[in-house]
Order: C-alpha cells, then sequence, then structure tokens
C-alpha cells in the first residue's frame, strides 16, 4: 500500500468513527398500540422484509424505500441488542408460528421487548457518499404496550382527584360482570378503619377484572392502571394492590384524607397509588420512553368498528390519551420529566388488507379524522407527524367478481382454522368518523384473517405487505441517503 493510501485510510477511518458516533447512525424505533392493534405482527413483517429485502439481487419487495430501489442496500443483518435487560423480540418464533403445519399469528405479546438490525448500505451523496462506500445505520425496534401511555395523566392528579375522575368510567365498568360485588363490597367498608390484606387484595383483584373483562371481553380501550391489564412480573405485588373509591363523593373523599390514619384503607391505597407513579409509570417515561428517537402507533380502527358505537368512542379517547405522550413542546413538568426526542410520530391504520382496495383511502381518512377530533395533533411541536394505512403481514387477496353485471371488489382469505378459504366483501368503512345512522345500518364485518395454508412448512417464506416500503422510506429514508 502506498503511502498516500495509508494516510488516506487512516484520515477515513478517522472521519468514519467521528461519523459513526454521531446520532445519524443509531435510530430507536418504537412501536406501540393498543392491545391488539397489531405490533407483533408488524415488526415481524417489517424485520422479516428488512432480512429478506437485503438479499434480493432482482427487483426489490421495497420499490418506494429509495436505499432499496436504488439497489444501495447491502445487507441487512441482527445485531446483539444494546440493552441487555429488556426481552428480546421473539422474530424467530413469530415466523415459525406463521409457517407452523396450520399457519397461525404470532401470540400476544404482555411486555417490552427490543431487536436491534444493522442495515448497511452505499451512501448516495453529501460527504459520506464521496468519504465512504459503505455505511452503516443500526435500527433498535422497541414493542411496548400503548396502555402504558394511558397512565400519563395519572402523574398530574393525586390520588383523590384520580378517583373522582374515574366516576366517568362507572358506565362502562358497570356492564361488566363482578361489578355489582366490587361496588357493593366497596359501600361495606369504612375506608378510614385499618386496612385487612386479604380485603384489600379480594377488591383490588375484582377491580382488575372489571378491567380486564371490560377490554378483554368487550372491546373497550381505556383502562387505569395501565398496568392492570398487563402486570407481567408486577403481578400480584402491592404495585398493582389498589383501585379507586369510585363510590365516593367528593367531599368524603376529602374528609377521609383529612381524618384517616396511617393504617387505614384509604393511607394505604393513597400510598400505592403513589408508588405506582414513582416505581412504574416515571420509569418507564425516564428510561424507555425518554431515548425513543421515532414513534409509530398502530391503530385498529376496523376492530373498533366492528365492537360497536361506544367501544369506537373509547378508542377515539384513547388515541387522544396516547397523544398527550407526545404533546411535550406544551406541557413543560412533561418536558423536566423526561425531555423526549421524538422527531417524527406516524400513526398507522393497520391491518387494511381485511378491507377491499377501494375503501383503504376511507380507512386513512377516517384516521384523520379520529386524530382530528382530539385536537392535540396542532399542538404537537418539533415533530413531524403523518398517517398511513398499511399491512404488515398481509394474509388476503383482493380480487373482483361479477355481481348483477358489475364489478365487485372482493378480499379472499382464511376466517378460521380449518384451510377454507372464502370470498367476502367486509362492507364500506367510513370515510368520517361515524354518526348515529352508521351504527343502526350496521352494513360492514370486518373479519380476522388467518395466514394462508401456502404459508406451511414454507422454507423460506416470502411474506407480503401493503405499503411498508412507504412507511420505510418516511421513517428511515433520510438516514439512509
Ligand atoms: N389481516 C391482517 N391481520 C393482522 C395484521 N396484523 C395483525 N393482524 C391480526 O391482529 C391480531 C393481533 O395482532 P398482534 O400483532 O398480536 O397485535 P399486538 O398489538 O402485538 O397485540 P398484543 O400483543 O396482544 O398487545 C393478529 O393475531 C391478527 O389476527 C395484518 O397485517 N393483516
Ligand atoms: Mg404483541
Amino acid at each position: 500500500m502506498s503511502l498516500f493510501s495509508k494516510q488516506f485510510n487512516k484520515v477515513k477511518s478517522k472521519t468514519e468513527s467521528v461519523i459513526n458516533r454521531s446520532a445519524d447512525r443509531h435510530i430507536r424505533l418504537a412501536i406501540t398500540g393498543l392491545s391488539g392493534a397489531g405490533k407483533t405482527a408488524f415488526i415481524t413483517g417489517l424485520v422479516h422484509q428488512l432480512l429478506f429485502s437485503a438479499t434480493k439481487t432482482k427487483d426489490s419487495n421495497l420499490p418506494l424505500w429509495h436505499v432499496a430501489r436504488e439497489k444501495r442496500l447491502l445487507g441487512v443483518v441482527r445485531e446483539q441488542q444494546p440493552d441487555l435487560a429488556i426481552p428480546s423480540f421473539a422474530h424467530n418464533a413469530a415466523m415459525a408460528q406463521l409457517s407452523s403445519e396450520l399457519p397461525r399469528w404470532p401470540e400476544s405479546t404482555r411486555n417490552i421487548s427490543e431487536l436491534r438490525l444493522a442495515i448497511h448500505f452505499r451512501p448516495q451523496s453529501g460527504v459520506r457518499g464521496k468519504l465512504f462506500d459503505k455505511s452503516k445505520l443500526l435500527l433498535d425496534i422497541i414493542d411496548y404496550p400503548g396502555e402504558w401511555l394511558l397512565d400519563l395523566p395519572l402523574l398530574k392528579l393525586n390520588f383523590v382527584e384520580w378517583c373522582i375522575e374515574q366516576q366517568s368510567r362507572i358506565a362502562i365498568l358497570s356492564q361488566q360482570t363482578g361489578y355489582k360485588t366490587f361496588i357493593e363490597e366497596m359501600q361495606k367498608l369504612d375506608f378510614a378503619s385499618e386496612m385487612d390484606l386479604l380485603v384489600l387484595e379480594r377488591v383490588a383483584k375484582q377491580y382488575q377484572n372489571l378491567l380486564t373483562t371490560s377490554v378483554n371481553e368487550n372491546g373497550y380501550y381505556q383502562a387505569q392502571p395501565g398496568r392492570m391489564l398487563l402486570p407481567g412480573d408486577l403481578e400480584g405485588s402491592p404495585l398493582l394492590t389498589w383501585f379507586p373509591l369510585i363510590h365516593l363523593s367528593k367531599p368524603e373523599l376529602e374528609a377521609l384524607s383529612s381524618r384517616a390514619e396511617d393504617n387505614s384503607y384509604f393511607s394505604i391505597l393513597k400510598q400505592r397509588y403513589k408508588a405506582y407513579l414513582d416505581e412504574v409509570v416515571k420509569p418507564f417515561y425516564r428510561d424507555h420512553f425518554r431515548h425513543f428517537d421515532r414513534q409509530v402507533v398502530l391503530v385498529d380502527c376496523l376492530s373498533a368498528l366492528n365492537h360497536g358505537q361506544t367501544q369506537f368512542t373509547d378508542m377515539t379517547q384513547a388515541l387522544s390519551g396516547v397523544l398527550n405522550s407526545f404533546q411535550f413542546g406544551q406541557t413543560n413538568w412533561l418536558n423536566r420529566l423526561f425531555a423526549p426526542k421524538i422527531d417524527k410520530l406516524l400513526f398507522v391504520a393497520s391491518k387494511c388488507d381485511q378491507i377491499t382496495r377501494d375503501q383503504q383511502s376511507n380507512l386513512l381518512y377516517l384516521l384523520n379524522d379520529m386524530l382530528s377530533e382530539t385536537q392535540q395533533l396542532a399542538s404537537i411541536k418539533g415533530c413531524d407527524v403523518e398517517t398511513m394505512a398499511i399491512s404488515a403481514i398481509k394474509v388476503t387477496r383482493h380480487g373482483l367478481v361479477k355481481h348483477q353485471d358489475q364489478e365487485v371488489e372482493v378480499v379472499e382469505g382464511r376466517v378460521d382454522e380449518t384451510s377454507d378459504v372464502l370470498r367476502i366483501f367486509p362492507g364500506e368503512v367510513p370515510r368520517t368518523l361515524p354518526q348515529a345512522d352508521f351504527w343502526q345500518k350496521q352494513g360492514f364485518q370486518f373479519n380476522n384473517f388467518q395466514p394462508p395454508i401456502s404459508f406451511a412448512n414454507a422454507q423460506k417464506l416470502q411474506l407480503e405487505h401493503i405499503r411498508l416500503d412507504h412507511l420505510l422510506q418516511y421513517l428511515l429514508g433520510d438516514k439512509l441517503d
């Protein structure tokens, strides 16, 4: 090697290490959404497309992703994740389920998980393009339950204020089985008296059951505290053994607050409420949320429509709750707590392969309408907000059938555990927030399709998607130029 090239390589590697250390070479991409929104399927599909597209020599399966279209993608590999204490995202297990004997969706997940990919690419232009023929972007993908974001408002409320606020949930809680027992038990108790641990645990369990039934069985979305739905390691711990006193008026609660002894039910509930905020809610924002660079929020509008009007309204409100966490420009107390740095926020209507092609733009309009209803988008400062409708793993086929001399769009897929394929017209997606008459007509049923039998035992499963390339260009395009 000549002296010149030695010198040049020295300069080059020095510069490379400087650039490597800059923020541009590393992205923490967080994926969230309420229970069942499609987070696990989304990450599985996205990672699959990334790993797969790097092996394609001919046409890219991600044509709208510039780095792939321009054939600058050199390789994508999984690397060791940076946070050793966070469970790894189970990508291989998810792929194994999709290609099992009877293909099925990956199982529901309960906790935060993470995975790191290294995207090797050829820079296109600019200083980096001139200096290097190869560059690397480290992409950390983090999956966490959206319910965790719904706990944020608790940080602004003390226990009494929170109990009063939870009274607005009585209409929904009272529809759940077990509500009568819960409320009667609370009415019998003197909350100023000495706490009996067994009673406290019993009533807390009843409250947790009300929340889980409302979400898992009756299609509601909001539940506080959010960890009661997905307790993970906290199951049964004092941090999750408490409940709101929704049967007491404000003066009654204030009187309790001033006279209750330290060992009373009231004081212990208050203490546990505070401990939950300090030991569960705040650490999430401090240790995780604060470090995210970009955020995807998945929204399953179709299931919410299936559930009905009150559930759909609940989902819109829950979305507003989720948006709260991103309004850092205005909420200074939040800024002090975790000074977030998210610069792109993407709301995604998921599972759009469940509807006919002509309805997909309606789905996007509907999501936009739900978000503008919350009137919070305008107050998100310093962060680019975008919306899209996608399918991370397309398991249906779209086609046309003749019906009374007209061509009608249909969706074909497997709707149950058998291998039968059905051809369905799922119905129309409303273009705007549905009005009362829409719910009376009920002209739709959006099915949960199963992965096709053709996935079974596939050696090299090649998944299809809808618009993941467009999504990748939005989320990563600027980092791969
Ligand atoms: N047709 C279709 N269905 C999807 C797609 N993504 C998710 N689904 C369906 O939605 C269900 C839930 O998806 P998950 O990925 O498990 O959702 P999640 O947000 O991770 O759910 P939790 O872990 O329970 O919070 C799946 O079991 C599928 O039935 C998609 O792209 N197309
Ligand atoms: Mg999941």
